[in-house]
């Protein structure tokens, strides 16, 4: 056992009462409407946040209006990205604080937090402060022809569009959102951001911590609440111009049909989906198996862009779930802050019934459970690493996303098979290719449909390389200089003379 002590900051911090972040100051919201902040490990409240009302939407809508025209439309692109490098050292500066918070909410086990959400959320923050004075238009040539001798120009810019909405999954409660802050301000936006009702607690720290960086009040506003009211009341807001979601397909589609409806609103969807990862002949046992668990079991399998359906050659595959049986159950799975803890329980209640009914699906459906498929004793949320041998690609398993630390595997006997196996799913967020023949790697990539294919890695993201999803697993794409499109509006500009 490694675990280790709880900063005095973070017991302090608990302690407090939590609401909302409007304008640079704590808000309080409604001490008549609360929901309680679950340590997964324990089953047991870790605090309790006021619901937000009608009231700290408007106050947070109005103070990212406010800010939007007034000073964060007066800050340079150079202050603006100097502000989100001086938040990127202040999430280092407390970064075990922050770190030990996630780990206590969300069950994520305490060295991927330090990695993930702190040291990854300020290198994407550096990432977006460097666009910040590099977002431009272009000079372009007029096509008309001259009729009398006139000359014509144009050229465009791009305005930022607004003040943004952020919604916010539990899976990565401040790296996430660290994504749609960075994006919004290095274009120029305002943001008000709402948590996860599981995950409430990072952000408000993170919000104390923008204002001690120099970012202006009202230019980061946090909102907690239900999705169902507090999420759908900011959409629905007049001052909302854009609206960036990450979380589960079917809410992202009720997102994007409400954004739409409600004056063409802009809307970045990150959804989720049933991610493939084919391993080829070519590769050994070994090799597979390190693949498998990089790809399908970090942090419970609770990573969007994680894997959950595996094809295997025929001929390798009771060999590798033999040895990736053998893999998982010398697994370390414990309390997430004891650092040698390489796998936490599942984020919360809801999630680990719904990974308790998948489990019992497959046994109705008679799928092969080859591993785990159960709960684990003692409090908290929970589950064996799982192992399941599906029949066909109509197993539910081969379907629907479970977003836990389960491994659906398919056989596979000819490429050709493998490659229509692999898009035969209505999304498209992620793929990995595992050969080390990069020319068939190379000839075989274009033919799958994923927004990103990695080819003998998965899940790695880099703020330089878009990410986002094709078919039913979103719209836009977020880093690299594609998130610049959907945090502006094009503008042309064209005169004669
Ligand atoms: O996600 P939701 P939930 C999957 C995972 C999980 C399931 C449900 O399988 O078991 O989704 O989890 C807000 N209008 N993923 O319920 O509903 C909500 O408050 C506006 C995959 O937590 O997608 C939260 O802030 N907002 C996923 C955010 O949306 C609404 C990550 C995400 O909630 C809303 C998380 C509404 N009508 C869960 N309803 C991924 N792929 O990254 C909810 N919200």
């Amino acid at each position: 056992m490694n675990e280790i002590n709880l900063l005095a900051s973070v017991t302090t911090f608990l302690q407090r009462s939590h609401g909302h972040y409007i304008n640079g100051v704590a808000v309080p919201g409604q001490e008549n409407e609360t929901f309680s902040v679950i340590n997964p490990a324990s089953g047991e409240a870790l605090a309790t946040v006021n619901q937000g009302g009608e009231s700290e939407i408007n106050q947070a809508m109005q103070a990212a209006s406010a800010a939007f025209h007034g000073v964060w439309a007066q800050t340079s692109p150079a202050e603006r990205g100097n502000c989100l490098n001086r938040l990127a050292d202040l999430l280092q500066k407390n970064g075990e604080e922050l770190a030990q918070l996630e780990s206590l909410c969300s069950g994520k086990p305490i060295q991927l937090s330090r990695m993930l959400d702190v040291g990854a959320s300020a290198d994407y923050l550096r990432y977006f402060a460097g666009w910040s004075t590099k977002i431009t238009g272009e000079t372009l040539n007029v096509s008309l022809p001259s009729l009398k001798g006139e000359k014509y120009s144009a050229f465009t810019y791009r305005d930022p569009i607004g003040v943004v909405v952020g919604i916010i999954p539990w899976n990565f409660s401040i790296m996430i959102a660290i994504w749609k802050l960075g994006a919004a301000l290095a274009c120029g936006c305002t943001i008000v951001l709402k948590p996860s009702e599981y995950t409430p607690l990072t952000l408000l720290r993170v919000a104390e911590l923008a204002k001690e960086a120099g970012i202006p009040d009202g230019v980061i506003n946090i909102v907690n609440g239900s999705g169902a009211r507090t999420g759908s009341s900011l959409i629905n807001h007049p001052q909302c111009a854009k609206v960036t979601f990450t979380g589960s397909v079917p809410t992202g589609i009720s997102v994007g049909k409400l954004a739409l409806e409600q004056g063409l609103k802009r809307t970045t969807l990150e959804l989720g989906g049933k991610n493939a990862a084919a391993f080829l002949s070519d590769m050994t046992v070994e090799q597979m198996v390190d693949g498998i668990l990089e790809a399908g079991y970090l942090y419970q399998g609770q990573i969007c862009a994680a894997a959950e359906r595996f094809y295997i050659p025929s001929v390798h595959m009771d060999a590798v779930l033999t040895l990736l049986s053998e893999r998982l159950s010398a697994m370390k799975i414990g309390y997430p802050l004891d650092e040698s803890t390489e796998m936490g329980p599942l984020a919360n209640k809801a999630h680990y019934q719904k990974i308790l009914s998948l489990f019992e699906k497959a046994r109705q459906e008679g799928s092969e459970i080859v591993y785990g498929g159960h709960a684990l004793e003692g409090p908290g949320f929970f589950v064996a690493p799982t192992i399941i041998k599906a029949k066909s690609v109509e197993d539910t398993l081969m379907k629907e996303e479970t977003f836990g630390p389960i491994g659906t595997f398919l056989s596979y006997d000819d490429e050709e098979t493998l490659i229509s196996l692999m898009n035969a799913t209505p999304f498209g967020l992620s793929a990995s290719l595992w050969t080390n023949n990069l020319s068939k790697a190379m000839r075989m990539t274009p033919r799958i449909e994923a927004g990103i294919v990695w080819i003998n890695m998965h899940t790695f993201l880099d703020p330089a390389v878009p990410f986002g999803g094709s078919k039913s697993s979103g719209i836009g794409r977020e880093f690299g200089s594609a998130f610049i499109e959907h945090y502006t509006e094009l503008k042309s500009v064209m005169m004669r003379y």
